[in-house]
């Protein structure tokens, strides 16, 4: 972010992407446990867009096997694709807070509108990367970063412009431990990189960051942080809909922020699928608002 840019945070109560429901609770959980002043303390101008963008979307009924409740997806996604435009144009670094990943088809498809070279580091347990046909859950938080690549279906993959709206080489997983079996096909076959725990175990996350910084920001005119909590292992990030064991520890979860901060790439960012239904008391809530700060410059000196 540049220095001094203000700060716009988007609110994203929708868990429709999702099979479970909670994370729609997400924004106001973040908000109420202190994100604003954090952020304030920082240094950082903020200003809370309030919910009213969204469409109402409970009414919304359509849905199919292979997309869940696809209808309510794509009135979200057009909407924070449409609000998230607007936002960067203005010249402030817009910060999503979901909500389910799904909410990142939207934010892309509006940064996009702007940056033709978005480089996208997607820190999740997962690449998210399926389509309708390879998803085995039909939930379509699943197939977020797909979309972005223009791959799935099309009502999706062209929301604010033409698909596709990124590039598979300046795309960076880090986090990764669970892939379906098209998910892994379609990586190897775009060459995206794939910073798995295992890499992160035996290299460290210094080094891992430093490759995944250079692949999103070589050439791109914008780097955006896609960071879903269930990257961070279910230990430390309990209040999440679909935890995998073995993940990020506090440790290289803050470290990961602080060397994004410290590159100095970062134009915009979301923070997803934190479910206080699902929280032991509000230690995810909690871990979330921290790293946000780690991302946006909180240091110890
Ligand atoms: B999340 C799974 N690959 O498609 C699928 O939490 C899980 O946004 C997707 O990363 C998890 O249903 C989506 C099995
Ligand atoms: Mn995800
Ligand atoms: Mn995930
Ligand atoms: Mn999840």
């Amino acid at each position: 972010m540049k220095e001094k840019q203000p700060i716009s945070i988007l609110p994203v109560p929708f868990d429709w992407g999702a099979s479970r429901r909670g994370a729609a609770s997400g924004p106001q959980a973040l908000l109420g446990a202190g994100l604003e002043r954090r952020l304030q303390l920082l240094g950082h101008q903020t200003k809370i867009r309030p919910d009213s963008y969204l469409p109402d979307f409970t009414s919304d009924c359509r849905t199919s096997p292979r997309m869940k409740q696809w209808g309510s997806v794509l009135a979200m996604c057009e909407a924070v694709s449409r609000e998230i435009a607007l936002l960067a144009s203005g010249g402030t670094f817009p910060l999503a807070i979901g909500g389910d990943h799904s909410i990142s088809i939207g934010t892309i498809a509006g940064l996009a509108q702007q940056k033709r070279k978005l480089g996208v580091i997607w820190i999740d347990a997962h690449a998210d990367v399926n389509t309708p046909e390879s998803s085995p859950s039909g939930n379509i938080h699943g197939m977020a970063l797909a979309a972005g690549l223009g791959l799935g279906d099309p009502r999706f993959t062209t929301i604010g412009s033409a698909a596709p709206k990124l590039q598979a080489e300046r795309i960076a997983l880090v986090g990764t431990r669970q892939l379906d079996e098209g998910e892994k096909r379609l990586i190897r076959k775009l060459g995206v990189a794939c910073f798995t725990m295992h890499d992160i175990d035996k290299f460290g996350m210094a080094r891992i960051m430093e490759q995944a910084i250079a692949v999103v920001s070589s050439g791109s005119d914008g780097v955006h942080v896609s960071f879903d909590i269930d990257s961070v292992d279910p230990g430390e990030a309990p209040g999440t809909g679909t935890p995998v064991r073995g993940g990020l520890n506090f440790r290289e979860a803050h470290l990961a922020m602080e060397l994004l901060y410290e590159a100095g790439v970062v134009t915009s960012a979301d923070i997803v699928e934190v479910n206080p239904l699902l929280d032991n008391g509000h230690q995810t809530v909690r871990l979330a608002v921290e790293l946000i700060g780690s991302l946006l410059g909180a240091r110890i000196l």
